[in-house]
């Protein structure tokens, strides 16, 4: 049988500067897969937690014992086990760890080995992973891109409150012609900026620095961009927020730094569903805190059943937490990120708790990425239909948008998830 041999871990760097873990995993037939940790910044209190060594180096971000537990530990532990056989593997790890956070050997450990196993897998069968990751399905798609333009919150230095300010290219007819319409909103973006003097660079995940005074003006600006390049707001390109509420606010009470005001989630809840009325906005995520279950509920009702109410801080990729979620009432789409729930396995899990839920799900980057492309192949081999990863520049980011293309050239022609499976947007 092919077996799992070793795991070599290694240090290297993600899109921030920082350290991060690298596992590659070494079968007995000889194959490899390899697979890198990503990490957030905006992060939510039920995640994986990422081991850190602390100290004076690089800011006490230095995972050396990460990659030490993969080089040991992990490797020992999973020596033998099939690497078909995820779920195995990935619950070996879970025991040795011990800990309900991962905490003892690192979500970053643990998140790097696990997708490794899953490409090693991969090549092994001869088989791309979203092919392998797909094995029962017998039709794949391209994601919709939710792409970034303007960085807020954490990724900007607190310039505006608001996170993210993404468009969804509703009306394309393909991922490709999605990226095409996303290029030409995110230059039409850049030359508003420079004309009105505002440019400044770029945040963490490549979409413009906010120099805005409120955080209003990010969506006046957002569909001027849309408008110049060409489109129709709403219609062809549509706004997707990640208003990431957790980092500005608890026990339901808000500081909006940018508009210099402090709100409790009802008048939070108010101006959000008023720019929902103003703003051709189908998806927003996390509008209030991971806290703030009820007001989560109530607004929920209130945007209604075609926009996204996301849950990213909220649920923390946790199938537990999307069954309470979704008891509660509280949001109707699941952001789904790997290194949030620790291994593929419990990926999956939440992935299959919000599709017994009946909510939509977006796979999802992190702030912190590298060259790894693995979430690309999880979302057509998963069936997901949206895909988020932050904006339209610097390679992190470009790596898993071209990534994408390569696949649109397997499948012989872009399709994506066809437009009656989305509930907003155009004929919604
Ligand atoms: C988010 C992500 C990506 P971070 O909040 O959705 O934008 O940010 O990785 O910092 O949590
Ligand atoms: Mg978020």
């Amino acid at each position: 049988m092919n077996a799992i041999e070793s795991v070599l871990g290694r240090r290297v760097w993600d899109s921030r500067g920082r350290p991060t873990v690298e596992a590659e995993v070494r079968l007995s037939d000889g194959v490899t897969g390899r697979a890198i940790a990503p990490a957030g910044a905006s992060t939510g209190s039920s995640e994986a937690v990422d081991k850190r060594d602390g100290g004076n180096a690089f800011g006490g971000l230095d995972v050396q014992e990460a990659v030490a537990a993969v080089n040991g530990e992990i490797s020992d532990v999973l020596r033998g086990f099939d690497p078909r056989d995820q779920a195995a593997a990935d619950q070996a790890m879970i025991n040795l760890d011990g800990t309900a956070n991962r905490s003892r050997l690192g979500g970053n450990a643990l998140v790097a080995t696990s997708m490794a196993i899953a490409h090693a897998a991969a090549a092994s069968a001869g088989q791309p992973l979203w092919r392998y990751l797909g094995e029962d399905r017998s039709d794949f798609s391209l994601p919709l891109p939710e792409v970034q333009i303007f960085g807020g919150g954490a990724h900007a230095g607190r310039r505006v409150d608001i996170q993210d300010f993404m468009v969804i290219a509703t009306g394309a007819q393909g991922y490709t012609q999605a990226l095409e319409w996303t290029a030409e909103v995110y230059r039409a973006a850049g030359t508003l900026m420079q004309d009105a003097g505002l440019m400044q660079g770029v945040a963490d995940e490549g979409g413009f620095w906010p120099a805005f005074e409120t955080n209003e003006q990010a969506l006046d600006y957002l569909v001027r961009a849309i408008e110049r390049a060409g489109f129709t707001p709403g219609d062809e390109m549509a706004i997707s927020l990640d208003i990431a509420a957790t980092d500005f606010g608890a026990d339901g009470r808000y500081r909006l730094a940018t508009d210099a005001r402090d709100v409790d989630s009802d008048a939070l809840s108010e101006m959000l569903l008023g720019w929902l009325e103003r703003y051709p906005i189908v998806a927003i995520e996390d509008p209030l805190g991971e806290d703030d279950h009820e007001a989560m509920a109530k607004f929920t009702a209130a945007a209604g059943p075609h926009v996204e109410v996301i849950a990213d801080d909220f649920i923390c990729t946790s199938a537990d937490l999307i069954k309470a979620a979704h008891a509660g009432g509280a949001c109707n789409t699941a952001l789904i990120k790997p290194n949030q729930a620790g291994t593929l396995t419990e990926t999956k899990a939440a992935l299959d708790a919000a599709r017994a839920a009946g909510w939509e799900s977006i796979v999802s980057a992190r702030s912190g990425e590298t060259e790894d492309v693995t979430i690309v192949h999880l979302a057509v081999g998963w069936g997901v239909k949206q895909l988020k990863v932050g904006s339209f520049a610097r390679s992190e980011r470009m790596a898993k948008w071209n990534e994408g293309l390569r696949i649109a050239e397997v499948l012989e022609g872009d399709r994506m998830a066809p437009r009656d499976a989305f509930p907003w947007g155009r004929g919604a």
